[in-house]
């Protein structure tokens, strides 16, 4: 059997990750893809566990690199036990965030070196890397704008506007450096031409298939 296809999402803060997620589902459902979603940090009840950990609020300051090690530790129990096992049998995975958001907050949020979380990456995923990943890109403040609506911020909605403005730039080189596994949406858009934007994308790319 044909192994499925890994679909990712990413964004920063307030782009609207959580609303695009359910219109990708359907837009694939309805094609008739038999579906695993997910979302990391978490995706089993260990990897969930440690995300409750990572996005705490505490007294303590967090080593970036224990962050990083943990973010890594629920992707390899998520990748081995949740993900690899669904796209074996060809289901498709769409997934909340992967290792793009790994370079993108702890490599240019947190200054961490690229080169260890490329060692990490393969450590923990060997060849696997998402088919498809879209970047939801939004003005940094029109999105802290828009995540502070919702309530009371995580441990990472509390940076400072730079540790925002870092991630979305990393996200932007990722997506220029491989256009081919990357699509960028203009998520500061209206939703609905977000979402235009995003089937015509989705055609594009799956519509046929
Ligand atoms: N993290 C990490 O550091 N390293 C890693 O490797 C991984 C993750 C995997 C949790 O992620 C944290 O984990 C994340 C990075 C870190 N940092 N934080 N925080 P998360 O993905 O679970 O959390 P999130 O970034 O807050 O995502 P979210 O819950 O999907 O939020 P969102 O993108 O803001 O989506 P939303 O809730 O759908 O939209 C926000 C609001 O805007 C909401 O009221 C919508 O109705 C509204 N909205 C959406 N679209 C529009 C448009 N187009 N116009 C107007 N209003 C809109």
């Amino acid at each position: 059997m044909a192994p499925g296809k890994f679909i990712t999402i990413e964004g920063t803060e307030g782009v609207g990750k959580t609303t695009n997620m359910a219109f990708v589902q359907d837009y694939l459902q309805q094609l008739g893809v038999d579906l695993l979603v997910t979302r990391e940090p978490g995706g089993t009840p260990l990897a969930e566990q440690l995300r409750e950990l990572l996005l705490a609020k505490r007294d303590e300051s967090v080593d970036p690199t224990a962050e990083l090690l943990m973010v890594f530790a629920a992707r390899a129990q998520h990748l081995n036990t949740v993900i690899k096992p669904a796209l074996a049998t060809g289901k498709w995975v769409l997934c909340d965030r992967f290792t793009d958001a790994t370079y993108a907050y702890q490599g240019a949020g947190r200054s961490l070196p690229l080169d260890t979380i490329a060692k990490l990456e393969q450590l923990v995923q060997g060849e696997i890397r998402p088919d498809m990943t879209f970047i939801l890109d939004i003005d940094v403040r029109l999105g802290l704008e828009r995540a502070g609506r919702r309530g009371e911020l995580d441990r990472f909605e509390t940076e400072e506007i730079g540790f925002f403005e870092r991630v979305r730039s990393m996200y932007q080189q990722r997506a220029a450096a491989s256009p081919n596994n990357y699509r960028v949406i203009d998520a500061g858009q209206e939703l609905e031409k977000v979402q235009r934007d995003l089937s015509a994308e989705l055609t594009a790319l799956f519509g046929a298939s």
